[in-house]
């Protein structure tokens, strides 16, 4: 049987015929007729029946009867799994307060919204992502705080962009939050102008005409001096800037001092190469400015997006065809309950005071401060945090400071780790249930995220043992608890978020897919002006810098001169592979086989000077640790940039013992290095995992 369903293996949206035989998934294969991928799907998708039937996957609930970490467990039905932690968790709230109990998710899941809701209710503001302030939230919470909504480039519609500028991002590789590597690979086989500013000559940048390797960190600077360049060389859009925009006459008197020559002393890009990039990003459109995650991960992401999101907005290429995107937000808004959570309790989430933008009311989605919450149960600081409920998430591997995550988890009261396989996270805890995965679960999205211009549902076609989609855990705990979220179930949510197109579940699961023709020109920037603002009156409100500067990262060749000689290199984190999704899919062998070794990239004059040779086995350090990797020497990367893989741990050196070996957590651990401690972008608290200084040296 032959059956159409929609890939979750990243953020999703690849559609996917899945051969089911006997209940069980034999094979994947692109769906030709999908509006979106038609026929792509990457190496990880194909591979969606090896992950699906994997023995190693959990198969029941376990409960821990050994020492955390050891690995020995008891078989547990659901019932009784679920009545006791319900029944702990009841427990812990009515002890210390609802904010005693944490949640933790993974990155853009299905049951994203879920989980958001279930907190509300529960009454806890302490749930997170180890995304969020440092992936994504900056570019979502600055495209609403500029333009009044989220843009994406128009990578589906019939206009093709004339350019395209992409920023920190490699979506060829990452197909990130929907905007699929088929999409962009078409608009790249236009006759089309491209620009990559990243430090890496990516999958992505290999393709474009003019690279731009900047020093890591150093965006807002390059972007400011370009913002400058237009100005001052009339190339902005005068019409759009006069009739859409507010603050011009600021953000030109504010920029006059951002040279490109300036821009070249801390950039380290010619001069003439900005120049060049900003000539042709204002002048050939219409086009797409493609930003991606390597303008967050730094501890000033507020400016560095907001002075990259000025460009777009100076140069017309909003809402217009071909270029930068508004939503059409099909779906009718996910019900998270938010009136169910206490004002009280919100004051109470950690990073609330601090960082507004990320944990405060005014915050696009409130969550907790990651390294603040970690504090918070490790040392009971600015109160004791006692249990945490994952969904989805591998914070031993996903977040800043692993050895403090490790401690952290061994002090909670109550663990539980819902997830499609153990993990060193899971390890710890003393539950564990079994997810189920994307071919054995009901779902409604809509695609790119955040913008929802295209929406599918997608039914359960297998199921695996006694697997289960997080939704429903969720929902057997909420009514354990009696919650107000026991009110819908997650099946009442998606008939109720189908409402505006008139289809129920059913209907839409059976079509496959809604992708109505997109609205532009409408220009309605819902912000307080009705403007995109150029000078943010909400920034300048909340007491932030209603126009963007550059600072200098805390460590780095300029701040840190000190640090240079035991730490030449600038170190950058985490650019993905095709093959792995952050920590997962190790285990997975005809993954695993294409990419068998965590690898660090240098380049040749750097590897000369370290003594290195192309695939050694190398040491890379920071002020904080040490990991270890194979070197992969290449001439695609800035010189004095290492770039080490993140999410690397060894199944195989865990589960064939019983008493798993605990360096395997943090021998190619990249968050070893990252720095969790402030200083901390001051809106979203964002920690450092790229734009630090390290050492590399032969093992
Ligand atoms: N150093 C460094 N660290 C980084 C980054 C970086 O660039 N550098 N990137 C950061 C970013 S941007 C992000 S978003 C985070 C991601 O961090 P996480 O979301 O923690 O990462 P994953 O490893 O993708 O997912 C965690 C777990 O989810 C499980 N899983 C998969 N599907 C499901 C499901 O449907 N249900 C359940 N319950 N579990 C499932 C997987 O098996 C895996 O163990 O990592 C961050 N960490
Ligand atoms: N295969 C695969 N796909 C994924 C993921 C995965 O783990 N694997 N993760 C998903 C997630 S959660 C996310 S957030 C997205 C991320 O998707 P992308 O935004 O495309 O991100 P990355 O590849 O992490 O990083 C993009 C680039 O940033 C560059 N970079 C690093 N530091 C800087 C800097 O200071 N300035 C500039 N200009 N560039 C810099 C890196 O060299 C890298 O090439 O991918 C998603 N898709
Ligand atoms: S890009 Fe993402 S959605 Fe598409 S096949 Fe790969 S993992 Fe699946
Ligand atoms: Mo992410």
């Amino acid at each position: 049987m032959i059956q159409r369903s929609v890939c979750r293996s990243c953020h999703g949206g690849c559609g996917a015929l899945v051969y089911v035989e006997n209940g069980k998934v034999v094979k994947v294969k692109g769906d030709l007729d999908s509006p979106i991928s038609r026929g792509y799907m990457c190496v990880k998708g194909l591979k969606s029946h090896e992950i699906a039937n994997h023995p190693d996957r959990l198969k029941v609930p376990l409960k821990r009867i050994g020492e955390r970490g050891q690995n020995k467990w008891a078989e547990i039905s659901w019932e009784a799994a679920l009545d006791e932690i319900a029944g702990k968790i009841s427990e812990l709230k009515s002890s210390f307060g609802p904010e005693t109990i944490a949640i933790g998710q993974g990155t853009g899941r299905h049951h994203y919204m879920h989980v958001v809701r279930f907190a509300n209710a529960l009454g806890t503001p302490n749930w997170y992502e180890p995304g969020l302030a440092q992936c994504f939230i900056p570019r979502i919470t600055v495209s609403h705080l500029t333009y009044g909504g989220f843009v994406v480039g128009d990578y589906y519609g019939s206009v093709k962009p004339k350019c395209i500028l992409f920023w920190a991002h490699n979506p060829l590789v990452t197909s990130a939050d929907g905007e699929l590597a088929p999409a962009v690979m078409r608009a790249l086989h236009g006759q089309c102008e491209t620009i990559s500013v990243d430090p890496r000559r990516t999958e992505t940048g290999k393709r474009c005409k003019l690279w731009l390797p900047l020093r890591p960190g150093t965006d807002a600077a390059l972007a400011l001096a370009m913002i400058n360049h237009i100005i001052k060389q009339n190339l902005y859009d005068s019409d759009f800037i006069e009739h859409y925009t507010v603050g011009f006459i600021e953000l030109k008197d504010h920029v006059s001092k951002y040279t490109t020559a300036w821009a070249k002393g801390i950039t380290q890009v010619a001069a003439k190469d900005i120049e060049k990039a900003a000539e042709i990003y204002a002048s050939v459109k219409p086009g797409i400015l493609d930003w991606g995650l390597g303008l967050e991960q730094n501890s000033n992401s507020l400016q560095t997006v907001r002075a990259v999101a000025i460009l777009r907005a100076i140069t017309g290429n909003l809402d217009v065809p071909g270029g930068d995107i508004l939503g059409m937000n099909i779906l009718k808004s996910y019900p998270v309950l938010k009136d169910k959570l206490p004002t009280e309790s919100s004051q109470k989430r950690i990073g609330a005071e601090e960082f507004k933008l990320l944990s405060g009311w005014r915050a696009y989605m409130p969550s907790a401060h990651i390294p603040g919450l970690f504090k918070a149960i490790d040392k009971g600081i600015p109160y004791r945090v006692r249990a945490l409920l994952l969904f989805g998430n591998n914070p031993l591997l996903t977040v800043s400071n692993p050895q403090r995550t490790l401690s952290a988890l061994r002090r909670l009261d109550l663990l539980v780790a819902t997830d499609l396989f153990m993990t060193p996270s899971a390890l710890q805890a003393d539950y564990v249930l079994p997810a189920a995965f994307w071919p054995e679960i009901n779902h409604v999205s809509g695609m790119p995220l955040v913008v929802e211009n295209y929406v599918y549902a997608q039914r359960a076609l297998t199921s695996y043992y006694s697997a289960r989609q997080d939704e429903w855990i969720i929902d057997e705990l909420s009514k354990r608890l009696s919650l107000p979220s026991q009110d819908m179930s997650y099946m009442d949510i998606f008939n109720h978020q189908l409402g505006n197109i008139g289809k129920g579940f059913e209907e839409l699961a059976e079509k496959g897919a809604y992708c109505p023709p997109h609205e532009y020109y409408k220009y309605r920037f819902r912000t307080p002006s009705k403007k995109v603002e150029l000078y943010s009156s909400v920034l300048k409100r909340m007491g932030y810098a209603p126009l963007p500067d550059y600072v200098e990262p805390p460590e780095s060749p300029v701040s840190t001169p000190e640090l240079l000689n035991d730490y030449p290199y600038v170190l950058i984190t985490g650019g993905r592979c095709r093959e792995f999704f952050h920590s997962e899919h190790r285990q997975i062998k005809g993954l695993r086989e294409r990419h068998p070794d965590p690898l660090v990239e240098l380049h040749p004059e750097t590897a000369k000077a370290a003594g290195v040779a192309d695939g050694d086995r190398v040491k890379i350090s920071t002020p904080r640790g040490e990991i270890r990797m194979r070197a992969k020497v290449t001439v695609d990367i800035a010189p004095k940039v290492i770039s080490v893989e993140h999410g690397w741990w060894f199944p195989e050196d865990i589960f064939p013992t019983l008493a798993p070996d605990e360096d395997s957590f943090f021998r190619s651990n990249a968050n070893v290095l990252t720095a969790d401690t402030p200083p901390y972008d001051p809106a979203f608290g964002s920690y450092r995992l790229r734009g630090l200084l390290c050492s590399i040296k032969k093992a």
